[in-house]
């Protein structure tokens, strides 16, 4: 009874962790993760490299300069090739609760991170972030740098702190109140 239960069980542990998938090309990195699972990616640039970590989800690259590991531990995309400067970083976590922080990015690049449905905890980097909680009760950070932060979706947020920089928020009337936000728009 026993080695039948661990045959039954293996299959949809296998299933359950889906990637995200990182391109890159023309001076934008994509970061889609539209399928089940919680990811948690920290994205960093070091040198010549954009880079996605997945420390307890996975990623795959999507081909062109990036590559990773069998592990799917991380994803590395080189930003010397034609067009490669990194400009943009566009993030799309997708349905569950999913965490993304873009702290080690350089302040020149900008980004929009839209959290998806689920209780998403959002970081932005130094340089300007359009952040978009989605449904759900989500944390969001905008950090240095002009950003917006919109998390208007019919439900209360637990946390919104617009960080430094010239910040606007749009929010429900029922959102707790955010920090270091200069222009605020509840409805
Ligand atoms: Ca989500
Ligand atoms: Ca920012
Ligand atoms: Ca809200």
């Amino acid at each position: 009874m026993l080695a039948l239960g661990v045959a039954l069980l293996l299959p949809s542990a296998a299933r359950a962790v889906p990637p995200a998938v990182v391109s890159f090309g023309g001076g934008v990195a994509n970061v889609n993760a539209t399928t089940g699972s919680e990811d948690e990616l920290v994205l960093s640039v070091g040198g010549i490299f954009f880079r996605v970590d997945a420390p307890t989800s996975k990623v795959l690259a999507g081909g062109g300069p990036c590559s990773g590991p069998p592990t799917q531990t991380f994803v590395s995309c080189l930003t010397v090739v034609p067009g490669g400067s990194l400009q943009r970083i566009a993030v799309n976590l997708g349905n569950k609760d999913d965490t993304v922080n873009l702290s080690q990015i350089p302040a020149t690049v900008t980004s929009t991170l839209n959290g998806g449905r689920g209780d998403d905890r959002i970081t932005g980097g130094p340089g300007a972030d359009r952040i978009i909680g989605g449904r759900g009760q989500d944390l969001a950070r905008g950090g240095a740098g002009n950003d917006t932060l919109n998390m208007r979706d019919g439900s209360r947020d637990v946390r919104i702190d617009c960080g430094a920089g010239t910040d606007r928020a749009i929010l429900d009337r029922i959102d707790p109140r955010p920090r270091n936000c200069e222009r605020v728009s509840r409805r």
